[in-house]
């Protein structure tokens, strides 16, 4: 592509309202904009930080002025402060020189997610920090952390010692990669180190299926009370707890308590997905007397669009991912009062490969290039489920194949950004040409960070 000066618009997510003041510039210094980012104010080096007002640009947005004597940021709370710093950055991006203007900014949507599968193989504190690191760059404000699953259990429960000394094994495949697990000092770890980049730790516990390896640690969780076999290939669907056993619902209230303690946001996620191996009748039972317990503990449950099928306790939020079911009862449940995360599979699950030659990720709901995961509406995607039902978008990121971090940076840009901007970006100021020359500019970025993004040609020609 050819060179160009810097834009005032050259930002991702592409903020609401931009009017660039031409031939106007001024030059920051790393130091002056960590500073500001620490949320010091002054910041120093010419950059003022403003706790007061715009109310009107809500909890999260921010108004920026560059002038030729200085930037000025001014929000009404301090998330706003920070997601003007992201952008400050990534305009200073180089040289540090900021194109002159005034831009307006804030969300479209409160929940801009990103997933990660600890559960098929692990992540440990230090990759999870420099991957939410990464993901703050583009205004994603919640980490979903998927901590179990048929293949491993990721997450400490006092008094149930086994679920991560026998849970915390390899996850798939059985080359011995990705064992390991988080202790409870370790997860407030990764929630201490999000909250001071305002993003909420979304932490799921899948349930009641995808449940191998707690039965494989207990199993007098299992139906029979007999044991099973540890798994680590990618068959979904098999493994369940009982319905029918007390034993199953004093297990539960443990693991949900022993989070909802640990967690200081709002939600706790229960999975909920692919329960192939239950009778609906009982699929139902059990979500009937699980899904109101993040309520008994100050949460709200989140659970993924199949449990759409079951009563859904007031504050549910129903995440949608599976784009052949476009009438799994979500529609009812927005009429029910419930709100929505957007997550169709085929446009953003950042595990589907990105051609058929990408030589990581599943293809099971098709090849999602860049413009696919860029291209669409979410208040579109459902009937019955418009703009007022969604409280987001997130993007989940599978790891069955993903051996280490590089693995996933390749499959999370540049298609995390394109779902950062369908979530924070209004609709209307959104385009796919603009898009793609915006994300062109983070490459050399990329590659000085040593971030192994996906050389998409879309994007780059060859
Ligand atoms: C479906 S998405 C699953 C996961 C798999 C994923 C792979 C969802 C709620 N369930 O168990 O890892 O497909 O893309």
């Amino acid at each position: 592509m050819r060179p160009h000066a810097k834009r005032l618009s050259d930002v991702i997510p592409a903020p609401v309202l931009v009017v660039p003041e031409p031939d106007v510039t001024f030059t920051v210094t790393p130091d002056a904009l960590a500073r500001a980012e620490a949320g010091e104010s002054p910041a120093g080096g010419g950059i003022s930080l403003e706790l007061s007002g715009p109310e009107e640009l809500g909890a999260e947005g921010y108004r920026l002025e560059i002038t030729a004597s200085g930037v000025t940021l001014r929000a009404a709370q301090r998330a706003g402060l920070f997601w003007g710093v992201q952008t400050l950055r990534q305009l200073a991006a180089g040289d540090g020189v900021l194109p002159g203007g005034v831009i307006e900014d804030r969300p479209r949507f409160a929940y801009r997610g990103a997933m990660l599968d600890l559960a098929r193989h692990f992540f440990t504190v230090d990759e999870i920090k420099a991957h939410l690191d990464l993901l703050v760059q583009f205004k994603i404000n919640h980490l979903h952390l998927h901590l179990t699953d048929d293949q491993g259990w990721r997450l400490e429960i006092p008094g149930w010692p086994r679920l991560t000394e026998i849970g915390g094994g390899p996850g798939t495949g059985c080359d011995g990669a990705g064992p390991g697990f988080l202790t409870l000092a370790d997860y407030a770890d990764v929630v201490a180190y999000a909250a001071e980049r305002f993003v909420t730790v979304v932490p799921e516990i899948d349930m009641p299926g995808h449940v191998n390896a707690a039965l494989v640690a207990y199993p007098e969780l299992t139906a029979d009370g007999q044991p099973v076999a540890p798994r680590t290939d990618a068959e979904v669907g098999y493994s369940s707890l009982a319905a029918g056993k007390e034993e199953t619902y004093a297990f539960v209230e443990t693991v949900i308590k022993t989070l909802a303690d640990a967690t200081p946001g709002p939600y706790l996620h229960l999975g909920g997905d692919e329960c192939l191996s239950m009778p609906a009748e009982d699929y139902r039972a059990f979500l009937s007397r699980v899904l109101p317990l993040p309520g008994k503990y100050g949460k709200r449950a989140i659970g993924w669009h199949e449990i759409a099928a079951a009563g859904l306790p007031e504050g549910t939020v129903v995440q949608y991912w599976r784009p052949e079911q476009q009438d799994a009862g979500v529609d009812a449940a927005v009429t029910a009062g419930r709100a929505v995360i957007m997550s169709p599979a085929d446009r953003v699950y950042l595990d589907m490969k990105y051609d058929a030659d990408t030589r990581l990720g599943l293809d099971w709901a098709g090849l999602v290039p860049v413009r696919r995961a860029y291209d669409w509406d979410p208040a579109l995607r459902l009937p019955g489920v418009t703009e007022d039902a969604l409280l987001g978008v997130a993007a989940p990121l599978w790891s069955e194949t993903l051996r280490s971090v590089a693995d996933v940076q390749f499959l999370t840009f540049p298609r995390l950004p394109a779902v950062a901007e369908v979530g924070w970006t209004p609709q209307a100021g959104r385009d796919w040409e603009s898009f793609r020359e915006r994300v062109a500019l983070f490459a050399p970025r990329w590659e000085a960070a040593g971030v192994s993004y996906f050389r998409s040609p879309e994007i780059w020609a060859a």
